[in-house]
């Protein structure tokens, strides 16, 4: 019920990370679609330029700004609500996702008018009901919601419960980007693991939940379709299931692979995780089609793994389930972590030979510097490193994402952004004969910690990162045909 009679003067702008016009957030996807559901019609997405939001802006229509927001682009996001707040002092700053889920306090900044802790389905819409637009008075006790009143006073409320059935909420609204590359699906909430530098166990603890009240997942019969909408919607592509570890339910998984080989049938890339595989599982997988599965080996040191990364896994158990995986026709992804705490650059490149020897071929690995992030336990750990200030976090950008971290932890972090460039700048750059993300892994340690040492190194990344960024780049992409997807 439209109760304001206002829906149709709302125009709410989401605003999503410059590089992200090459794929879908599934967040914004979401929520949109859940507006619309509840009558609201006007729903934009923008990257993060100011002039482009600017147009977007009209006068006389009650506008939101809504972030969603990874720790990553916190400052710039607070940078630009900001501005906006500045320039347009009638629209309304809304920032919602990861960030302000674990750091709620960011609503103090100036320009920030609420912030939404948590999965935010029902809250978002909640809020945008009750905002009072005629007498333009905030929603006071939404939950899930800090908000700021027109006085500047905070009022705090309680989290929102999570939504059980997840099957009740409509598909992503995926009309707001345009199709790009695979077609991007996530099917479950949760993941039973406790890893200290991931969010996820954060999530279930802000939730006060253990794993089994956490985890959800989609019945078989709305992932299919949803699936079938989609690839009837964008054509026949290769397609990515972001769950934190698809197929984790086994009950659902069977059902799921003898239905998807019938019913969908294309090749699709998905999350897996090393303590759950065995032989039934793959061969679940493999018979639905599967092509790529991904694993979190994060380094090459057993112990360190156990203890710092809290991942139980040994290097016997990640080479036979490679093996296995191997076995049943399954490529191989592998994601590593440099840059862990009082770790050397020769254990970094320990782990790059481990994944390079694991994973199904160069282009298979994912090399990262490790973050510090909000909500996660290794954060915890090492709080007393960081600044007072919540939001400064000191960025490096690479060629693909920027990542954050701190001096203080490792002496040598300028060498490992330009490492992981080096490894992700050639996953990009496949020059014809010469394969040198190749060379890279191959390379004896003492070679690459020379090249890293290199300036030429830290300018071609530079030059690449400016014309990955670049609109021409992006306009015309298919005639840089040495760029890889
Ligand atoms: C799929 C995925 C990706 C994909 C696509 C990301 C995308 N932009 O959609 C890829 C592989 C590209 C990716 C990359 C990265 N990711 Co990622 N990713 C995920 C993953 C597995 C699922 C995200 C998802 O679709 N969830 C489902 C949707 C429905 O949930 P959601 O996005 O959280 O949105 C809900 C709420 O957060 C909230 N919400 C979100 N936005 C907003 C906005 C407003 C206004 C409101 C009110 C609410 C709101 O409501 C939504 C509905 O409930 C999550 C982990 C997870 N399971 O959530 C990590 C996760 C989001 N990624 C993470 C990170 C760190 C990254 C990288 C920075 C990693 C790196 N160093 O390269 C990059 C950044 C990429 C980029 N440019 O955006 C972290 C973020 C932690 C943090 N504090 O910021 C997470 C949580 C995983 C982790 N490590 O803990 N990622
Ligand atoms: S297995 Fe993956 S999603 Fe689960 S806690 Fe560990 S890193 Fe996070």
């Amino acid at each position: 019920m439209d109760k304001n009679g206002f829906k149709n003067k709302v125009d709410v702008i989401f605003v999503g990370d410059f590089l992200n016009g090459f794929r879908n957030s599934l967040g914004i996807c979401l929520l949109s679609a859940c507006l619309k559901r509840a009558g609201f019609k006007n729903i934009k997405v923008c990257d993060q330029r100011f002039s482009k939001i600017k147009k977007l802006i009209k006068a006389n229509r009650f506008t939101f700004i809504a972030f969603s927001t990874l720790s990553v682009y916190t400052r710039p996001y607070l940078r630009l609500a900001e501005k906006l707040k500045r320039k347009f002092p009638e629209v309304v700053t809304l920032f919602g996702g990861p960030h302000p889920t674990f750091m709620p306090e960011m609503i103090e900044n100036y320009g920030v008018d609420a912030v939404c802790r948590g999965e935010a389905e029902r809250a978002l819409v909640e809020f945008l009901e009750n905002y009072d637009y005629r007498n333009k008075k905030v929603p006071e006790n939404v939950p899930g919601w800090w908000i700021k009143d027109f006085n500047g006073r905070i009022i705090k409320n309680n989290r929102a419960e999570i939504i059980n059935d997840i099957d009740s909420l409509p598909d992503p609204d995926r009309s707001l980007f345009p199709p790009f590359g695979k077609l991007h699906f996530i099917f479950s909430r949760g993941c039973p693991g406790y890893c200290s530098f991931c969010a996820m166990p954060g999530m279930k603890h802000f939730y006060d939940k253990n794993f089994k009240d956490y985890f959800r997942t989609r019945s078989v019969d709305k992932t299919l379709a949803e699936i079938k909408s989609v690839v009837a919607s964008f054509g026949r592509q290769n397609l990515f299931f972001h769950d934190s570890i698809f197929g984790l339910d086994r009950n659902w998984l069977k059902e799921f692979s003898r239905r998807y080989r019938l019913e969908v049938g294309l090749p699709f890339f998905c999350n897996s995780s090393i303590n759950i595989v065995d032989h039934e599982y793959l061969q679940l997988l493999k018979s639905a089609g599967c092509k790529n599965i991904f694993f979190g080996l994060e380094t090459a040191d057993q112990e360190v793994r156990r203890r710092v990364l809290k991942k139980n896994f040994t290097n016997t158990d990640f080479f036979s389930v490679i093996k296995l995986a191997r076995s049943y026709g399954l490529e191989v992804d592998v994601f590593i972590l440099i840059g862990l705490p009082d770790g050397k650059l020769e254990d970094d490149l320990n782990s790059m030979a481990m994944a390079a020897e694991a994973s199904s071929n160069y282009h298979n690995i994912s090399v990262q510097v490790l973050c510090y992030l909000p909500g996660t336990s290794i954060r915890k750990k090492y709080q007393t490193f960081f600044p007072k200030d919540k939001e400064d976090f000191r960025f490096s950008r690479n060629v693909k994402y920027p990542v954050l971290n701190y001096k203080s932890l490792r002496k040598d972090l300028h060498l490992l952004y330009r490492l992981q460039s080096l490894t992700t700048l050639f996953a990009y750059l496949v020059i014809p004969g010469l394969g040198i993300r190749r060379t890279i892994f191959e390379l004896p340690p003492k070679v690459v910690k020379l090249l890293i040492h290199l300036p030429v190194f830290h300018i071609s990344n530079m030059l690449a990162k400016k014309i990955i960024k670049h609109d021409s780049f992006k306009k015309n992409k298919k005639y840089f045909s040495f760029f890889k997807k």
